[in-house]
């Protein structure tokens, strides 16, 4: 196989653990924490978890553990839009398994949480594991976005481990994924399977995160990516002075990716969705406070700057939710006839008498291509995709037409010209980080631990993440712990929270004191593309919004 330089080394890297992860896979034991509870809605939780409620917080110390040296039979999936680490905590889980016990055997699921419904496997050998090391993406086994909701699933997926004698399965995912292998842990244990469940948090968007659970893997490396081609823009846009950026950011709720790479490019404007929804911002006031900026901007006479826009704002701006949530709705009870309507005049008849009036008029006021995307079909769980909708044209389009009217008014005198981008799947597969790689390494071996140790359940934890990789703390989180209840689709659902930008938090009031000077000077940082090799202070720095996060 042809490979890069690169890729070469980054084969014969090795992940750095936390120091009680290193040593003899013997020494290392289990200490558990008292009992632990959701974070509401406990007696409804302790009936649907009536076999896994309530378990006790774990962590790894120094001690003997006669359960490590086990022969053991473990399955893994990759769950939902890819990230890059995930090949390494596939690889951790894989070397722990194999010090454990040279007979133990990895299955890989095919396709996502579909391998372990269909029974869709590949054997993962020393072979395979080496040529993905430390490397992006999600193609060793591949991922998908399906959900185990329905009884003849969870009834398929018994069958899968009970056919393969399965000691253990391993869901790497994000908030919905890691809720699954909940409902999985225990479905397995209220069945009389042996079969232990371990999640791994994982997701890009950095929105699987609390107390215990410092981070999701992923996030690092694809807001360093996508600072880097900010911070390219910024350049250029600084070299030429004759274009404003507007840049869509993935994310498809919460703004962190839009808030780091904000912390790392200082950007002239950087809009962050949880404010919007909290102040109850329409877009017509969001576009009215960018063309204040480019108002000011051009008295000083710089006709250049750069917006970052989280992709998932428009689902924050109070009068597009409710727009989105009806059209949602009308969508859903029926289903199959509106798919029947294929071209916009006819979508937009065909809703006409089923969406309100307010809404169907901001429908109707969008430029047709944007119109269309809110239409779209929707994801597995019945949401617009929020990364087909082009809001950083739908801003500028609004941008533009206010400054000529500002124009007019002799409010505004520069010179507007523009350029968008949308930069999301440039990042998820990217060469993870060391942090990442570190990080994703860690939780895969923490898995094994688990695993091994006999516990069903349990997220991967790996934490203290600030204080470099040797004083990392290891252990697991009750997935139980991490639930709540949630009202979807008509009925009550156990679910993970997603972690959205805290307002109250560091990150954001550190932010906020500062995107007044960005927004009138230009004071854009270029962070350059992200270093393997070379010193640990540019190497193997975690995100900003992590370093602020964990200050005391
Ligand atoms: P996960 O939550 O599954 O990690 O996926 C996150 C994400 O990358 C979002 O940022 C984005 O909106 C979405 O996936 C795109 O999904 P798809 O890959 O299906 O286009």
């Amino acid at each position: 196989m042809n490979i890069s330089a690169l890729q070469k080394a980054r084969y014969a890297y090795n992940p750095k653990l936390p120091k009680i992860l290193s040593g003899k896979i013997e020494d290392i034991s289990v200490e558990l924490g008292s009992p632990t509870e959701s974070i509401s809605n406990r007696s409804e939780l302790r009936v649907i978890f009536k076999n896994t409620y309530g378990k006790p917080y774990v962590t790894f110390v120094k001690g003997k553990n006669g359960k490590l040296k086990r022969k053991l039979i473990v399955g893994v999936i990759l769950s939902g839009g890819q990230a890059p680490g995930g090949h390494n905590v596939i690889a951790g889980l894989f070397d722990g398994l194999k010090k454990g016990h040279p007979e133990s055997v990895l299955y890989g699921f095919r396709g996502g949480p579909s391998g372990l419904i269909n029974n869709k496997t590949l054997i993962l050998t020393s072979e395979i594991i080496d040529e993905y090391r430390n490397t992006g993406g999600f193609d060793i086994i591949g991922s998908g976005r399906t959900k185990i909701e329905t009884p003849e699933q969870f009834a398929s997926s018994l069958e899968t481990v009970k056919k393969l004698n399965m000691d253990a399965v391993v869901v790497i995912g994000g908030d919905d994924s890691n809720t699954n292998a909940a409902l999985l842990a225990e479905y397995f244990l209220a069945n009389g399977s042996k079969t232990q469940v371990i999640g791994c948090p994982k997701t890009i968007d950095g929105d699987l995160k609390n107390d215990h659970i410092e981070a999701s893997f992923g996030f690092d490396t694809a807001c360093k990516t996508y600072s880097e081609l900010i911070g390219n823009i910024c350049r250029d846009t600084n070299s030429a002075k004759k274009y404003w950026h507007f840049i869509k950011l993935m994310g498809r709720a919460a703004s962190h990716i839009a808030l780091e790479c904000a912390f790392q490019t200082q950007p002239n404007i950087c809009l962050i969705s949880e404010e919007v929804e909290a102040q109850g911002t329409s877009l017509e006031k969001i576009v009215e406070q960018i063309c204040e900026s480019i108002a000011k901007r051009a008295a000083n006479g710089d006709n250049f700057g750069v917006v970052l826009i989280p992709e998932g704002l428009v689902e924050f701006v109070p009068e597009m939710k409710k727009m989105i949530e009806e059209l949602n709705d009308a969508i859903a009870a029926e289903e199959k006839p509106f798919s029947e309507v294929t071209n916009l005049i006819d979508q937009m008849y065909w809703l006409s008498s089923r969406i309100p009036e307010s809404s169907y008029i901001i429908l109707q006021s969008l430029p047709p291509e944007i119109a269309r995307q809110f239409l779209m079909d929707r994801d597995p769980h019945g949401n617009v995709q929020v990364s087909r909708i082009d809001t950083e044209k739908l801003v500028v389009g609004m941008v533009e037409k206010r400054l000529a009217e500002m124009k007019v008014g002799g409010h505004y005198s520069g010179v507007f010209s523009y350029q968008t981008h949308f930069f999301g799947y440039e990042g998820r597969c990217a060469i993870p980080s060391n942090f990442d790689a570190d990080y994703c390494y860690s939780l895969g071996y923490s898995a094994f631990v688990l695993i091994a140790s006999g516990l069903t359940g349990y997220i991967s934890s790996v934490k203290n993440l600030t204080a470099g990789a040797e004083n990392w703390i290891a252990g697991g989180v009750p997935l139980t712990m991490m639930m709540d209840i949630e009202h979807r689709h008509g009925a009550r659902k156990p679910v993970i929270k997603k972690a959205l930008v805290n307002l109250n938090g560091k990150p954001f009031k550190t932010f906020a004191a500062k995107r007044g000077i960005w927004a009138q000077q230009t004071c854009f940082l270029f962070p350059g593309a992200i270093q393997y090799y070379g010193p640990s202070e540019v190497c193997d720095q975690p995100t900003i919004t992590l370093k602020l996060e964990n200050e005391k």
